[in-house]
Formats: C-alpha cells, sequence, structure tokens
C-alpha cells in the first residue's frame, strides 16, 4: 500500500492500536510488542531467592500435626513458595519443595503419580518410605527418590517425628499438562512388601546389576537404585576434603547418579552435595537451574544477587537461574542442593558461567 501512513507515524501508531483492539477479540496479537520480553539475552525470572528458617516451618508443621492426621491429609505438608510465585505452589519455575511430618504410627497411603519426587531427611531416624514394596529406612540427611510412576508409601514405626524435605517437578508436570495418579486398589494403605530393606542396594547399588534377563533384576532397568544414605555420601565428601584442593566455585562438590546411565538421579531433576572448609569463599558461579539448598551442617552465608542470607543447619534457600551465588564458610559448611538441570540438560538448555 503506498498511499497508506508513513511507517512509524503518530498516524500509523494510531491505526496500530485500532488494529491491536480489532484482533484481541479474536485472541490474536502482535509479536513485536512483546519479542523483546519473551526472547531475552539472558535468563529472566520471577523467583526471589528466599530462606526459610528450619525451625519456624517445623513449629508451624508441629502444630498441623495435632490438627489433621497424615492418612486424612494423603500427606500431611507445609508447602515452600516462592514468594516470587504467588499461588503455584512453586519454590522456583519448574520444581516444588514442602516439608513432610509423620507422627509414630501414621502412615502416608500409598499412591503413584508422573510426578518425580524426592526425599531429603530432615529430622527422625527409623520411619520409612517404601518404594515399589521394599523400605527405605530414613537416616537424618538420607536422600531417597520416588521416581516417575514407582508406587510409594511412608510410615513411622519409630517413636518420634519424622520430618522430610519433599523436593518434586509438580510445576514441571503441570506444564505439560501429563500428570496422572492413582491410589492402590481396594482403599489399601501399604504396598505388599516385594523385598526386605536393602535388598536393591545389593543388587544395584555396588557398581553390579542382576544378571539381564533373570527374575533376580527385579528393579526398574533405567532407574533401579531409591536410596543414597547420608552416611555413604557423607563419607565420600570427608575423603575430598582430607585431600584439599576445593573447586574455586563449588568447593568439594558430588552429584547424585543413577548406576543404569550415569547420568542425574531423575528424568527432571538433579541433587548433590558440596563441602567448603572453614573460611572458604566461594568466587561467583551461575547456572540456568535455579536450586533449592538444604544446610545440612555448618554456618555461613550465601549472596545472591545483591541479597545475603545467614545459613544456620538445616535452613532451606533457593537461588534463582542465573543469579549469581557466592557462598561463604563461617564453620565447615554441607549443603545439599536440587534442582531441574537434569531436565534443562536434555533440553540443550543448561548453561553457567564462572567468574
Ligand atoms: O509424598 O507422594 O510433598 O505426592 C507432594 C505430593 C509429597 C508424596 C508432596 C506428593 C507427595
Amino acid at each position: 500500500m503506498t498511499d497508506g501512513p508513513a511507517p512509524g507515524s503518530n498516524e500509523a501508531r494510531t491505526l496500530l492500536q485500532a488494529l491491536y483492539k480489532e484482533m484481541e477479540p479474536q485472541h490474536l496479537f502482535p509479536l513485536w510488542e512483546v519479542l523483546a520480553a519473551l526472547v531475552t539475552p539472558t535468563p529472566t525470572s520471577a523467583v526471589q531467592p528466599h530462606l526459610w528458617h528450619y525451625e519456624d516451618a517445623r513449629a508451624h508443621l508441629l502444630r498441623a500435626g495435632d490438627l489433621i492426621s497424615a492418612e486424612q491429609a494423603e500427606r500431611r505438608v507445609l508447602i515452600l513458595e516462592n514468594p516470587g510465585l504467588p499461588g503455584t505452589s512453586s519454590v522456583t519455575s519448574s520444581l516444588y519443595a514442602g516439608l513432610q511430618l509423620i507422627l509414630p504410627g501414621e502412615v502416608a497411603p500409598c499412591h503413584r503419580h508422573t510426578q518425580c519426587a524426592l526425599r531429603f531427611v530432615m529430622e527422625g531416624d527409623g520411619a520409612f518410605t517404601a518404594v515399589d514394596g521394599e523400605k527405605a529406612v530414613m537416616r537424618p540427611f538420607d536422600l531417597i527418590l520416588t521416581p516417575n510412576w514407582q508406587w510409594h508409601d511412608h510410615g513411622n514405626d519409630s517413636g518420634r517425628p519424622m520430618i522430610w524435605l519433599d523436593g518434586l517437578d509438580i510445576p514441571t508436570v503441570r506444564f505439560y499438562a501429563a500428570s496422572f495418579a492413582e491410589r492402590l486398589p481396594d482403599g489399601a494403605m501399604a504396598h505388599p512388601e516385594t523385598a526386605p530393606p536393602g535388598d536393591t542396594a545389593a543388587r544395584y547399588g555396588r557398581n553390579l546389576r542382576p544378571f539381564g534377563g533373570t527374575a533376580a533384576a527385579r528393579r526398574p532397568g533405567r532407574l533401579p537404585l531409591f536410596h543414597y544414605p547420608y552416611a555413604e555420601w557423607r563419607e565420600s565428601l570427608a575423603v575430598m576434603a582430607r585431600a584439599g584442593d576445593p573447586d574455586a566455585h563449588l568447593g568439594h562438590a558430588l552429584e547424585f547418579i543413577n548406576p543404569a546411565d550415569g547420568g542425574d538421579v531423575m528424568p527432571t531433576i538433579a541433587a548433590h552435595v558440596r563441602l567448603l572448609p572453614r573460611g572458604f569463599a566461594t568466587r561467583a558461579r551461575r547456572s540456568t537451574d535455579a536450586t533449592v539448598f538444604v544446610v545440612v551442617e555448618g554456618s555461613g552465608t550465601a549472596r545472591i544477587g545483591g541479597r545475603q542470607l545467614a545459613l544456620a543447619p538445616r535452613d532451606i534457600f533457593v537461588v534463582p537461574s542465573w543469579a549469581a551465588l557466592e557462598l561463604e564458610a563461617a564453620t565447615e559448611l554441607v549443603l545439599f542442593g536440587y534442582s531441574d538441570a537434569a531436565a534443562q540438560r536434555k533440553l540443550g538448555l543448561w548453561r553457567e558461567t564462572r567468574e
């Protein structure tokens, strides 16, 4: 059209606004008004750095324990919701975090779902998560997995409350609209016992696996292992710490792996631990996987962008995607962390920078 208004003129702008108004009822919108916000040169995120003091959350959780049973609740959990994502039950854009309580004698009924879950034990000793009918006896700071569609129930035969952190990919599964869930038939609470505790660790956890094609191969081959005890991962960190030479950006760091393929523990979630010697300060590092951390031992500070968080044992904090993280250990500091790096690596998205 040669006789229209000159592009960029006031008249053209007025006509464009009219065009937008006419299109809107047909759910059509101009990309050029939003392109820069959609395709950003570096990550932008509504996720905010935040820290939950364990003792405060624990007090609320125990009050809930007086008011609703694990069975009534199905899962008695306080959701750790990111202040930048209100109403979403999300701790980062892709992940969920919650603190779950099981009191002595209680059971959380068996179910399975397409969401992947990890449990990181915060307190208590001797309760269990049963995965496909095999109990993982939970000790402080153990990591336990319930990969998608594996049956799981929780129970507490110990004499003390048991609290753990639940890390799930609930927002990821919601994003794909791919949630399925079911309970055991006939109202059954617990999965029938299929193997004694420790059976999977013996068959799959020692750089061994049952001979292929035999009945001994009782676990799903692509993701057999589900218990990563504190006693084992902590000893590995201790050996590294004695050897010295921490990485400038991470300290002494170990990733949990799936022995079937050497990759991350679950398709959507990666998990790791790190140890910073007393007085050690990391250099700044950014990565695209927003990460949820648990302070296992020690104290120090986390500087996240402009924010500074004081870290104490059992506190839980979250670092947004692409925020520069610097950690400083006042005393020897041990952290557990989980993120969506597993999914991002598969999608070709994961990046980091080390300053
Ligand atoms: O234990 O299966 O925190 O299904 C949220 C959803 C825990 C669980 C949560 C769940 C579970």
